[in-house]
């Protein structure tokens, strides 16, 4: 267990969300099953996640959103990797996405982790796949501040 997450938080009845964008899903699927696993190895049931998987990192924040507002979440993930190339798309869509996603946890108060790399070539997100896993702890410790704050 991670020593930020203290054995009294209600893991159990915690309810996350995670939504995983799917460009890039050689890198975001490893992403998303590494920060799964993590939820449930830490108490989170698995009736209690709910996902969503959208087309790139860009349709993260609506994707967050719905979530949070429908299924009444104490944290949500948005995962999800963006890759420096050719053009100036990488600056829009990271800050639109890093703009947004806070904006939408500010707006509902409810915790959103910001799992989404953002790198200059594949090489350097193959290397932060394993993040994902402190994204899922992330979300338990902020989740829990609802209950126990
Ligand atoms: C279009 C695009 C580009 C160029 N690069 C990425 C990326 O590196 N990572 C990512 O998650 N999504 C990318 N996208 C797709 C956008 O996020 C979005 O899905 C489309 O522009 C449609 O709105």
């Amino acid at each position: 267990m991670s020593p930020t997450i203290k054995s009294s938080d209600r893991i159990g009845e915690l309810k996350i969300g995670i939504a995983a964008a799917r460009f890039n899903s050689h890198i975001t699927n490893s992403m998303f099953d590494r920060c799964h696993k993590r939820l449930l190895d830490l108490g989170v049931a698995k009736g209690n996640i709910t996902v969503a998987r959208v087309p790139g990192s860009f349709e993260l924040p609506y994707a967050i959103k719905s979530l949070i507002v429908n299924n009444d979440l104490n944290a949500a993930i948005a995962l999800g990797a963006v890759i420096k190339g050719q053009t100036s798309h990488f600056l829009f869509i990271s800050q639109a996405v890093s703009q947004g996603l806070s904006t939408v946890s500010i707006e509902t108060s409810v915790p959103v982790i910001f799992g989404v790399l953002t790198t200059d070539n594949t090489e350097q997100a193959l290397a932060r796949i394993e993040k994902a896993v402190g994204y899922a702890e992330s979300a338990v410790e902020m989740g829990s501040k609802i209950f126990d704050p």
